[in-house]
């Protein structure tokens, strides 16, 4: 971990002011779930505070706690820039480059207000005043509960907050599955003991799927999933007649690419998605030491995690395949000895 500003952070919260709490572009459960949580709690001290998303977040995830006070930037640009121009304090949450809240970065790096971070990606950008940053926790919303208790002020954390980081530690760690740790178990607990009730978040975030995204997963895997055994790689593609034929929204693919992993000795993952004619976008994920963080920095404009992070292509659907599998080519024997 790097280390954390600790003292900014303190007093920066102590102060009535007005403040934005901002989260990435496409927004996921952690990014959600923490920015929520984080505003409450800075409402909690007096400060007055927006959250804002550059774009919509997934319609299934509306029933969070706070989610209708949202202001999306891409349906409300003046509002949201109002609210930065006002803001004294400035709190980016889950992402680490001030790119993933475009079209906001030119205003927020001229913004006089101070500026901190809260985030688990690597390499965070130094444009920051203060850090609060671990690549190492599974999700910005540990980091959150982490942040409050370094603070001594998990007495101003209530049922709601907790909620809320809680749907940011179960989406991220694909329900306690991935990136957990002892710590993550011991945050977990700690948001348990604030009165979560696990088995309510798990049914709202994963048990109140449409129809068309189970028929959409099985169209994916049963006429879309290219399995190169010899590579330890499998792939999974949508053109843009599978995006008009399911009428794929924002979030409608999450967790897709997860089910090529869950095959024996296939170690690289990836579903690449044509939505519309300029470009096309990557999901990677891996098991064990292959990182496709670096596959995803180097080769596809993108980052995120070792085991899971995105990217985009500006070749076609069929080159952006072709280039997929010559990689793994390249990297044959270390994706089939990553796990
Ligand atoms: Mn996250």
């Amino acid at each position: 971990m790097m280390k954390p500003d600790l003292d900014l952070f303190r007093s920066g919260t102590a102060m009535p002011v007005q403040s934005v709490v901002l989260a990435h572009r496409n927004p996921d459960g952690d990014a959600l779930g923490s920015s929520l949580a984080w505003a409450q709690y800075l409402r909690a001290r007096g400060q007055s505070v927006t959250v804002i998303l550059p774009s919509e977040f997934p319609q299934h995830m509306s029933w969070m706690p706070g989610a209708k006070d949202i202001l999306i930037f891409d349906n409300f640009p003046d509002e949201g820039r109002e609210a930065i121009s006002l803001a004294e304090q400035i709190y980016a949450l889950d992402f680490n480059s001030w790119e993933r809240v475009d079209p906001l970065q030119h205003q927020l790096l001229e913004s006089s207000a101070t500026k901190y971070l809260v985030d688990h990606h690597l390499d965070p950008e130094p444009y920051f005043d203060a850090y609060y940053s671990d690549s190492s926790a599974c999700s910005t919303a540990e980091l959150i509960y982490r942040l409050i208790e370094d603070m001594d002020q998990l007495d101003k954390m209530d049922r709601v907050m907790a909620e809320n980081l809680y749907v940011g530690m179960l989406t991220d760690t694909g329900s306690f599955r991935y990136t957990i740790s002892a710590e993550v178990f011991r945050v977990a607990s700690g948001l348990l003991a604030k009165g979560v009730d696990p088995g309510y978040i798990q049914n709202k975030v994963f048990n109140t799927q449409s129809r068309k995204h189970l028929e959409l997963l099985g169209h994916c895997l049963a006429n879309r999933m290219r399995i190169f055994p010899e590579l330890g790689t499998g792939v999974i593609y949508l053109n843009l007649d599978d995006h008009r034929k399911f009428k794929i929204q924002r979030g409608d693919t999450e967790g897709i690419v997860n089910y090529i992993l869950s095959l024996n000795k296939i170690n690289l993952a990836a579903l690449i998605t044509q939505q519309n004619k300029q470009y096309i976008k990557l999901s990677l994920r891996s098991k064990g030491d292959f990182s496709v963080q670096k596959l995803a920095s180097q080769h596809f404009n993108g980052g995120g995690h070792k085991n899971a992070s995105g990217g985009r292509s500006d070749l076609s659907l069929e080159d952006t395949m072709k280039k997929i599998v010559e990689l793994a080519h390249t990297h044959k024997s270390e994706i089939l000895n990553s796990f």
